[in-house]
């Protein structure tokens, strides 16, 4: 992940901007977006269907869609591969680590923010504060800086979707964290979590995510594996008692993916963490945050994670990305696919929303997307896509076409002997009995062609 790669020089460099002014002129020329509907193909710079204040379906769209912007990919992103260089600068990042670039990049993100009206943002311990010599300086820092980031939360109004540790870009983590096989590793992640907990309640963070970056193995033959996810589950069990603890109130979240950069990740797709916090009795504690890059990466339809967290009850929140099915690694695309938003809103929807989760957009401009504008035009097609993908959603559901042609599919098991399947009060016996009196069931068509033609007709 060329985000998480640590800065070329340590030397600042000059930027032009002043490190302690509340000036805001990062985005020269730019002002907030508008809503402009009847605006042109060219024009990329309004959004033409998210109307935030618009209400649909009982709710205004920004209450549907709770969006954020992730710091990660958006304010330290640099365009770097594992076959070139930087080729993104910023003018308020001189490209150095310390506490005056990194409050700059902040009052950079939080005019950001305002300017696209956005209402949430997500960030790692690390993408905002420098790492110092130990553990003790590191956490002063990010006591700096989340100081500051409160003030312009404040001054905005922009909150906090939710807050993680990185805690696989240092290379103490290079065999895990909670899964580590040191246990002295394995103590400096719990420690650095117990301040990531701390700065979510400080910062009034609705929820607080864990990804499993290098949590699983590169061989096999090196790794103890039960005693790997016993360690993780005895982590997990001590962060309860401590956001108990302390009163922090965030809905914990675990994000699957099933690999990279580990070659198998143990939080593989949402019914591997489903069944692991089950196994630990861990299920009560937290809810799934559905990447649908790492869905595809999995092997999975687009949706499909989505889908299952929320028929088990356990989406929490949605990391809106999109990949290249075709390349199979994870691109982390702004979502622009209309069909896809529409799949996942038509579950978010039935699931009568996400809150205290939202669509966070774990996402980034391409490599060539050099121009200040890119950030902006990235976040607001996304945007557009999704409130397009919300507005056929609630069309799907307020016609009822779709619903009405499955629950006529599933219509046997409304009476009769099919009601008693479902209840589970029947027996091997009497299905026997029945097959003997009624014989060989007929053909039922499934109809997928009428079912992709009636989606179509909405999107
Ligand atoms: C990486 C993950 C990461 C998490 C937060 O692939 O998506 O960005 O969302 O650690
Ligand atoms: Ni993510
Ligand atoms: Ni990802």
């Amino acid at each position: 992940m060329s985000a998480f790669a640590p800065p070329k020089s340590k030397k600042a460099r000059d930027t032009g901007a002043s490190s302690n002014g509340n000036q805001k002129d990062y985005f020269k020329g730019i002002g907030n977006i508008q809503y402009k509907p009847d605006a042109g193909a060219d024009e990329v710079m309004v959004f033409k269907h998210y109307n935030a204040t618009e209400v649909i379906s009982g709710r205004t769209m920004a209450e549907w869609l709770r969006f954020s912007v992730c710091f990660w990919h958006t304010f330290r992103g640099v365009g770097s591969d594992p076959f070139g260089f930087p080729t993104i600068k910023r003018p308020w990042d001189d490209g150095s680590d310390s506490m005056e670039n990194a409050k700059r990049r902040l009052r950079a993100a939080f005019e950001f923010f305002s300017k696209l009206g956005i209402k949430y943002w997500t960030f790692h311990d690390r993408d905002i504060s420098p790492e110092g010599e130990t553990l003790e300086e590191t956490n002063r820092n990010l006591d700096e800086i989340t100081d500051l980031a409160l003030e312009l939360m404040e001054q905005t109004g922009v909150k906090l979707l939710w807050n993680t540790c990185n805690l696989f870009a240092n290379p103490r983590y290079m065999n895990g964290a909670m899964t580590n096989p040191d246990a002295h590793v394995v103590a400096y992640a719990a420690a650095q979590i117990k301040k990531g907990l701390e700065i979510g309640k400080k910062m009034n963070a609705e929820n607080f995510v864990f990804w499993g970056g290098r949590e699983g193995y590169f061989t096999i033959l090196n790794t103890d594996i039960r005693s790997e996810l016993q360690n993780m589950a005895n982590i997990l069990k001590m962060v309860v008692e401590y956001k108990e603890k302390i009163g922090f109130k965030g809905q914990l979240l675990i994000e699957p993916k099933p690999k990279e950069p580990a070659r198998h990740q143990y939080d593989y797709d949402a019914m591997t963490v489903i069944a692991f916090l089950r196994t630990y009795a861990l299920q009560e504690h937290f809810k799934i945050n559905v990447e649908p890059n790492h869905t595809t990466l999995a092997g999975h339809p687009y949706e499909h994670d989505v889908v299952m967290a929320s028929v088990c009850g356990m989406l929490g929140s949605i990391d809106s990305n999109t990949g290249s099915p075709d390349l199979g690694w994870d691109t982390d695309q702004f979502p622009m696919d209309v069909k896809n938003c529409t799949m996942v809103m038509k579950t978010v929807l039935e699931q009568g929303g996400l809150a205290p989760g939202g669509l966070n957009f774990d996402a980034k401009v391409r490599r060539e997307s050099t121009h200040l504008n890119d950030m902006f035009i990235a976040h607001i097609g996304a945007m557009d896509s999704f409130a397009r993908g919300l507005r056929s959603a609630v069309k799907i559901k307020e016609e009822g076409i779709l619903a009405n042609m499955v629950q006529q599919r599933y219509a046997s098991f409304e009476s009769g002997l099919g009601a008693k399947i479902a209840k589970g009060v029947s027996s091997l016996e009497e299905c026997e009995d029945y097959v003997k009196q009624n014989g060989e069931p007929e053909l039922v068509s499934g109809h997928q062609e009428k079912y992709e033609s009636v989606l179509n007709h909405y999107v």
